[in-house]
């Protein structure tokens, strides 16, 4: 089958290891010289979505704008990998309509809020039980499971590394990138 640009949607609580798993997976994808790029709520909060909070409304704004990126990138062949939280169902359906059903590989990062809030790897779960981050998705705001995934990923009991393994094959068999 022809190989064509999509978005491959990493949803899942902070801490689960989206990050790790859409840089793991992009190498893959670059070692076989298909053009990739990782769109990184972490990271483009610093940039594009810096005026953006936590707020229902301010999420939706964040994934929004982070469709139409991709859509855009698709567009011109690139393929993408987005790594948000993205913890609202209805938010996700927007971004899969914005980009495009067909074009939309919604994969959630399942790894339990116990296993994210024993890793802390940035220490924001505790801050957060301390009552210092407001609506911290998963402490006191919540986080909806996609009902049907393309595809679950379980890093709780295999390495990240693993876990973009299993995805890269998944995608070769479906020639979806
Ligand atoms: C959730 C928060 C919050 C609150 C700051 N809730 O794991 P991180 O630290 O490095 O990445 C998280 C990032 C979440 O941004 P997203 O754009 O992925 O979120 S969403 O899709 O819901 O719009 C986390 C950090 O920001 N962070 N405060 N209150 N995560």
């Amino acid at each position: 089958a022809q190989s064509r640009a999509a978005t491959v949607w990493l949803t899942g609580l902070s801490g689960a290891g989206k990050s790790s798993i859409a840089e793991a997976l992009a190498r893959r994808l670059q070692a076989d010289g298909r053009p990739v790029a990782v769109l990184d709520g972490d990271l483009l909060r610093h940039g594009l979505n810096r005026d953006l909070g936590f707020t229902p409304e301010d999420r939706r704004e964040n994934i929004r704008r982070t469709a139409e990126v991709a859509r855009l990138m698709n567009a011109a062949g690139l393929s993408v990998i987005a790594a948000l939280i993205s913890p609202h169902r209805a938010d996700r359906a927007m971004a899969a309509t914005i980009i495009g059903d067909t074009h939309f590989i919604e994969v959630h990062v399942s790894t339990q809020l116990a296993v994210c809030e024993a890793r802390d790897p940035k220490g924001l779960y505790a801050r957060a039980r301390a009552g210092q981050i407001a609506q911290f998705t998963g402490v006191c705001a919540p986080y909806e499971a996609p009902l049907a995934p393309a595809m679950t990923l379980d890093t709780q009991h295999q390495a990240l590394e693993d876990s973009a393994g299993q995805l890269y094959r998944r995608l070769l068999v479906h020639a979806t990138l």
